[in-house]
């Protein structure tokens, strides 16, 4: 217990909190964590807490708050198994470079080593760390209470500092109630005044823009690292100064507005053509803030995504682990992306570099071709009238019914690929996914974490039904804490991007990932709609494609959490000019276009 004047371990974590502007925390109770909620409740007008059915969707929600507003948040969890579902949204956090701190109970210091009931024991006393250490940037756990202070406040700075992650805050029963300090640290002294916005060394700018300035075919390619450190504007005047075409991984769709003349659209194996036959004949690629996974690379296959040698590589990346990773580099920088693109335009501007004067044409008459021809090898599918929908018109259908400030949160499998290929964003946060751990799901709640960090805009999940079903609880919280966010559930009776390998890696032999009625055969899932109205929620079913966007114009009209139940075709892929090799089963074929050989 605590002196008068003394505040505990879990009144600290939560003033502390408090402090760095955090205006919710999500999570789940347990007896573990009874302390820190009860610290929680002493603050309850200073900082929301909202709870959840699944700890999860804590978790997405954290994670897509702060892709919104670049303001982290919290989570609570209790010990043993409550915590141990927070693997796979720590997981996908750390991966996609988000921080939220998560605050894990443990069991009691002195019960350490007995086994009491949810300890992990059998290798270290209250282990949970081990179980989370390949999935966040570090993990903290302070056994007395004067060790929470310095805990949070060093968690919360590796958090937000260099490349951002998850951090945890794993806290033993006991030390939730101990005496820990009499004031708490303040953000102004440890996190708030630390700039890791640094630039790339002077010299590596100028022959960046040596290089830039040389090259016929520069290609600009943007990654998340570009979208979260705010360098969207900056990006759009190093492009238009330079006349560089701008192209971008899935995680960077947004950074550069989709309308824009030098805007290429997505580079991957699903890519869109004039991107991908750009980016693969470029003589010069500026790699910003982007770390070339495989899908974003054609599995490295050259000239499919790129052709890197001959290709001459700029590699900027907070992270110089990601440099030179896969590919070898003419010039790697470690920087901040936003201030290097401000070293490059401040270098441009020393040079008096002229727009008009750079021998662009060509080059971007050339993509202009490249442009025309996919546009019209994609043409037909935006006609389509059939039932079940076909998947292109639904993506393009329901593009065309989000305003320009809507956000759309995609979750993972098939249905995401057919919106980064038909969905236009507008802007850097218009079209948020996952794209390094994946976890199904990521959508379906992560929704819920928009709409509470931008309240006026509408907010939209486009998930698989496969994912929605696993994470149906997500009804319960959107009618508990009134959430209006639309879900369209993109139904199409299967896990159909990996029934989508079995047909086109292993001759269809299909088990496995459809949903059948054992007794008719035919199709079967839950009717979504009708679960949605049993939590109370409105719920539509739609099978034509001409009623798809009203639906989604009435959901968001409706101001209310709002589900569509939207019947899908899922007998094709996404044709892209890129490919994707599964090792051992061979590499699909490219839907349009060839390999292209570098002379
Ligand atoms: C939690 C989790 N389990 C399994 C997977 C593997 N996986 C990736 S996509 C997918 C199918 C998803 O099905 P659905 O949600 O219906 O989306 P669809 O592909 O049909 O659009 C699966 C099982 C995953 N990414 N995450
Ligand atoms: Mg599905």
């Amino acid at each position: 217990m605590t002196a008068d004047n003394e505040l505990n371990g879990g009144q600290v974590i939560v003033d502390y909190l408090v402090r760095e502007k955090v205006p919710y925390v999500f999570g789940l109770c347990g007896h573990g964590n009874i302390s820190f909620i009860d610290a929680l409740y002493e603050r309850s007008s200073d900082i929301k807490t909202i709870s959840v059915h699944h700890e999860s969707v804590a978790g997405f929600m954290a994670d897509v708050y702060y892709r919104i507003t670049g303001q982290p948040t919290a989570t609570f969890t209790s010990c043993g198994p409550g915590s141990a579902n927070m693997p796979i949204c720590l997981a996908n956090a750390f991966f996609d470079s988000v921080p939220f701190l998560a605050v894990t109970g443990n069991v009691p210091t002195g019960q350490f080593n007995r086994g009491a009931f949810q300890e992990t024991y059998r290798h270290y006393q209250a282990d949970f760390p081990s179980t989370v250490r390949a999935y966040c940037k570090r993990v903290f756990q302070p056994t007395r209470g004067d060790m929470v202070p310095l805990a949070v406040r060093q968690a919360w700075k590796t958090m937000v500092t260099g490349r951002p992650g998850p951090v945890v805050l794993d806290v033993p029963f006991d030390i939730f109630k101990e005496a820990a300090a009499t004031e708490t640290p303040r953000p102004e002294e440890w996190s708030a005044n630390i700039s890791c916005r640094c630039g790339a060394d002077p010299e590596g700018v100028a022959k960046a823009v040596d290089m830039l300035l040389a090259a016929k075919r520069p290609v600009i390619l943007v990654g998340q690292g570009v979208k979260y450190g705010a360098a969207a504007s900056d990006l759009l005047r190093l492009a238009e100064r330079l006349q560089i075409p701008v192209a971008c991984s899935a995680s960077g769709m947004g950074a550069m507005p989709s309308d824009h003349p030098l805007a290429l659209g997505l580079v991957a194996r699903n890519g869109h053509y004039q991107a991908n036959h750009a980016a693969r004949q470029a003589d010069v690629l500026l790699a910003l803030g982007v770390r070339f996974d495989d899908r974003t690379s054609s599995s490295w296959l050259p000239g499919y995504s790129f052709t890197i040698p001959p290709t001459q590589l700029i590699h900027v990346d907070i992270d110089p682990d990601e440099i030179a990773r896969n590919y070898p580099v003419a010039l790697g920088l470690m920087a901040d992306v936003r201030t290097f693109l401000r070293q490059v335009l401040a270098e441009a501007d020393r040079r008096s570099v002229k727009p008009g004067a750079l021998a662009r044409k060509a080059w971007l008459d050339d993509i202009a071709g490249y442009r025309k021809a996919w546009d019209a090898f994609v043409a037909r599918g935006f006609q389509v009238d059939t039932t079940p929908i076909h998947p292109q018109r639904a993506a393009h259908e329901i593009d065309k019914a989000l305003p320009e400030d809507a956000i759309l949160v995609s979750d993972i499998g098939i249905h995401h690929n057919w919106l980064l290929q038909y969905c236009n964003p507008r802007r850097p946060d218009s079209l948020v996914g996952s794209m390094g751990f994946g976890p199904m799901g990521f959508g379906v709640a992560g929704v819920l974490g928009a709409k509470l960090a931008a309240p006026d805009r509408p907010c939209v999940s486009v998930c698989g039904d496969g994912a929605f079903f696993m994470h149906a609880s997500v009804l319960g919280t959107a009618v508990e804490y009134n959430i209006p966010v639309v879900w369209v559930v993109w139904n199409n009776y299967a896990y159909a991007s990996i029934r989508g390998l079995q047909r086109g890696y292993l001759e269809g032999r299909e088990l496995a990932t459809d949903f059948r009625h054992p007794e008719t055969g035919k199709p079967y899932n839950p009717d979504f709609a009708a679960m949605a109205r049993a939590a109370g929620i409105e719920g539509v079913s739609v099978d034509r494609a001409a009623d798809l966007a009203d639906a989604v114009r009435a959901g968001i009209a409706t101001g209310r959490p709002y589900l569509i139940d939207a019947n899908i075709g899922a007998d094709m892929n996404p044709g892209g000019a890129g490919v994707w090799e599964l090792p051992g089963l061979g590499q699909s074929k490219p839907a349009f276009g060839d390999r292209f050989r570098a002379c």
